[in-house]
């Protein structure tokens, strides 16, 4: 394929769109600058290939296909199945999965997929086989009310939010947290690693009827073989999230121990963190769960975007490839080398350091909120995000932490040598930026002072950092 195709597909969809709404051309246009131009550091961003993008913007999404492969709500669908089965042999061939569901529309959503299927698989209730073999509509109040009771109050037990957890693994103002009767484990708080023995432990107390592994702010590889171990003493299904790290599992970083596929009863991820895909989600499981998997859509999803999951199937084809597994080590030896780079000047990391994509920044340790630290790094031109830290003083709103990754700029092709370059500006602007106050004298949480030249220049230097690898280099819309 010659470089001009991407030019030439992009500036023809942008000429199109632009007869009808010029505002959204720009936009998007616009869009491609602002990401070209930023030191992109959010650790659950990525850029998808021009393939990736490209299957996602065609008539796939005019069509309904509420259903699975073959046994459709509509008809007309043979097209659709052709991309559904694709991603999901791809996705089973790349995990070495028994089955796959591709539908979920987000992470969350896929998470409500595994959350669905755990409880019709595993909560004995007449009622709810009834609602399973589709008699809906026979069920009568009281059945309702049975169901209701049955299925509320199940226990879950995940990772908390502060210790690295996300939201849907059981937080409180989460749905999840407000369907199920939850529990969470932290961390030591010593060394802000999982603590097994005491996983163990509220496990044994609790006896939930899932565990859930996984995170989206914990820099360490996680021991999947002992969680499904204390999953099997209590009989809790054992459910990982891997939707951070699953480039990771992609590209063969994570084995053994520290692949949650073997281990795992049911894996949901989302298909545009380090895996590189269209943003989207994704459920693996074994094979006692699959038929349950699939009735996600319509049980608790909405209908199948046909669009997204062709290009779901170009994306996981793209990570069968060997260079992908090239990729996902260097992006974990981006974030080793970005965590030496500031350890060396100073920086407080929680847990030390990282083995995986991300690292978490304690900028307590610069006497900073998490938000002053985010706008102050923003205004340099390097994007971030807040996040809590482990027993975090300032709440998820404020926060203690900035939580930065590397899967979006190796894919830019930066390198170890830059990463150390990228940790000297993120010290100097933290260093370089002060807390401020309220109109009362008190400590403002939001607040702060950086001298506008000193943000300029880190902006000029993010840039030419990034000069020598252009972002979508093929792609030219002038
Ligand atoms: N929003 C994702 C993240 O940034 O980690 C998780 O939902």
């Amino acid at each position: 394929m010659s470089r001009n195709a991407e030019s030439t597909a992009f500036r023809s969809a942008l000429e199109v769109i632009r007869a009808v709404e010029p505002r959204v051309a720009d936009a998007i246009g616009a869009e491609l600058t602002d990401q070209r131009e930023s030191l992109k550091l959010i650790a659950s961003e990525n850029y998808a290939s021009p393939a990736t993008l490209l299957a996602m913007g065609n008539w796939f999404s005019d069509k309904y296909a509420e259903g699975t492969v073959g046994r459709r709500f509509y008809a007309g669908c043979q097209n659709v199945d052709t991309v559904e089965a694709l991603a999901a042999e791809h996705a089973r061939e790349l995990f070495g999965a028994a089955h796959a569901y591709v539908q979920p529309h987000s992470g969350i959503d896929a998470n409500l997929v595994a959350f669905w299927a755990v409880l019709a698989d595993r909560v004995e209730s007449p009622a709810l086989k009834k609602a399973q073999v589709r008699q809906v509509n026979d069920l009568t109040e009281a059945d309702w009310f049975e169901l209701r009771r049955e299925l509320g109050n199940q226990r879950m037990l995940g990772m908390s939010l502060d210790a690295g957890g996300h939201l849907t693994h059981g937080f409180r103002p989460n749905i999840s947290g407000k369907m199920f009767d939850q529990r969470s484990y932290g961390t030591d708080p010593a060394t802000g690693l999982i603590d097994y023995d005491r996983v163990a432990e509220a496990a044994r107390e609790f006896k939930p009827l899932i565990l859930v592994g996984g995170y989206s702010a914990y820099p360490r590889k996680v021991n999947f073989r002992i969680l499904r171990e204390i999953a099997d003493s209590v009989g809790a299904t054992f459910m990982v999230d891997m939707a951070h790290f699953a480039g990771l599992v992609a590209g063969k970083v994570f084995t053994g121990d520290f692949d949650p596929v073997p281990h795992a009863h049911i894996v949901t991820t989302t298909t545009h963190k380090s895996l590189r895909g269209p943003r989207g989600g994704m459920v693996l499981c074994q094979p006692e769960l699959a038929d349950q998997v699939d009735r996600g859509c319509p049980m608790v999803l909405g209908g199948p975007l046909p669009h997204v999951m062709a290009a779901k199937a170009v994306a996981l084809a793209e990570a069968r490839r060997p260079d992908f597994a090239d990729y996902a080590q260097r992006i974990v030896d981006n974030a080793q080398a970005l965590a030496d780079g500031l350890l060396r000047r100073g920086a407080k990391l929680v847990t030390g350091g990282t083995d995986n994509h991300l690292v978490l920044i304690d900028v307590s340790g610069y006497g900073l909120t998490g938000r002053q630290a985010e706008q102050a790094l923003l205004d340099s031109g390097i994007v971030t995000n807040r996040n809590s830290v482990p027993q975090d003083p300032n709440g998820a709103w404020y926060t203690s932490g900035i939580r930065i990754g590397t899967p979006a700029l190796t894919t830019r092709g930066l390198g170890t040598a830059e990463m150390d370059q990228t940790a000297e500006l993120i010290h100097t602007v933290l260093t370089q930026t002060t807390a401020g106050a309220n109109a009362d004298g008190t400590p403002s949480k939001a607040k702060y002072t950086l001298d506008a030249d000193l943000a300029d220049k880190i902006s000029r230097q993010a840039t030419d950092l990034l000069a020598p690898h252009p972002l979508y280099p093929a792609v030219d819309l002038t």
